[in-house]
């Protein structure tokens, strides 16, 4: 029944609908409607009422879950099964968990707020309610698992893409897993990997973007390193414009799916060469960690694979899977 009152409203996004048409459309009561129009206040949409004219759905609703990312969703396989949490551990914890029950490839994992959410080396994910977008897919590539990097470059590819479709926003990609505006961190990707002798079983893809937030809205911390599309289209462009999480969804998940076709064909070269298009790490400095050893060098390039090619102050090349590589003297939190 809230489908059918919000579809029926979001037909008629600038009219008021009475609740005695609603009710006859529906062929349920006017209690019925009055319930239902409450329940839909509660998960987030914001209907204005008014005793005399009725129900009217305010645009400004960011809501998230399974039918408003399902609404015009263009995937052929991303995204369709949709598991929605108003709050949750961590979505990749689920995804892993449900990927291992057989979930089928695509299953999008998403959540409100994440009480545990994870970045890369047991670091924290700050991923408070409602003001980003905390998404985990269940994907089952069909390539080596020595070139797993290649799933983070899509998806940062993907999220730059859907940035700049949505929000008209030019984003950089920090090799290997950051979304980068104004030199802060909008956006990181965590790809967690399941594997059976030598091949891949199952990756779980996590991306957790910025959306909502003010500065106030980061612990102090994170003021400093962090920034969000509202901090960015305050600072440069148009900042009526209200981001919907569930745009921004299916966004991502349509990019990611014309890169993830591209993965599973090991059309690699097309992916890099995108790839490097928005890398702000190529041609710097970078300080890294190499074998317990420091060694600061040049980001000369990238590997097939995904790896990064250092040369490093000694004349050696080196190429590095992931570890600790920092951008020097470009980034503001290296
Ligand atoms: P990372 O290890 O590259 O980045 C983690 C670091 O980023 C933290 O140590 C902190 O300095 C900084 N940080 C923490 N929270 C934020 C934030 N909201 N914005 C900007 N910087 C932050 C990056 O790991 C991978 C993050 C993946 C998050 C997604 S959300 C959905 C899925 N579920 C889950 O538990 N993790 C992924």
């Amino acid at each position: 029944m809230k489908k059918e009152i919000l579809t029926k409203l979001k037909e008629n996004p600038s009219d008021y609908i009475s609740g005695e048409s609603l009710s006859t459309v529906l062929g349920v009561s006017r209690t019925a409607i009055w319930k239902n129009i409450n329940e839909l206040k509660e998960e987030g949409y914001i209907i204005e009422s008014s005793p005399k004219k009725g129900y009217r759905l305010n645009q400004n609703s960011d809501v998230v879950n399974a039918f408003e990312i399902s609404e015009d969703l263009k995937t052929k396989v991303l995204g369709r099964n949709i598991a929605h949490f108003g709050k949750i551990d961590s979505t990749n914890n689920y995804a892993k968990k449900i990927a291992l029950e057989g979930c089928e490839e695509g299953t999008l994992v998403v959540a409100d707020f994440q009480t545990s959410g994870r970045g890369r080396l047991g670091r924290e994910w700050n991923s408070s309610d409602k003001k980003g977008v905390w998404m985990s897919l269940v994907l089952r590539p069909d390539i080596p698992f020595e070139e797993v990097q290649i799933i983070t470059l899509a998806a940062s590819i993907a999220v730059v893409r859907a940035l700049k479709e949505v929000a008209q926003i030019e984003a950089g990609i920090k090799w290997p897993n950051d979304i980068i505006i104004n030199g802060k961190k909008v956006c990181g990707i965590l790809v967690e990997m399941n594997m059976e002798i030598d091949r891949i079983n199952f990756l779980v893809l996590g991306i957790g973007l910025n959306v909502n937030q003010k500065v106030n809205d980061f612990p102090d911390e994170l003021k400093d390193k962090a920034t969000s599309l509202r901090i960015c289209m305050e600072e440069t462009l148009d900042n009526q414009k209200l981001l919907k999480r569930s745009e921004l969804i299916r966004a991502i998940l349509l990019k990611f799916e014309e890169i993830y076709d591209k993965v599973n064909s090991g059309a690699f070269e097309e992916i890099i060469s995108e790839w490097k298009k928005y890398s702000v790490t190529l041609g710097k400095e970078v300080s890294m960690t190499y074998k317990d050893k420091q060694c600061i060098g040049i980001a000369e390039g990238i590997t097939r694979d995904g790896k990064l090619i250092v040369k490093c102050e000694d004349g050696t090349v080196k190429e590095v899977l992931s570890g600790e590589v920092w951008v020097r003297g470009l980034l503001g939190y290296v």
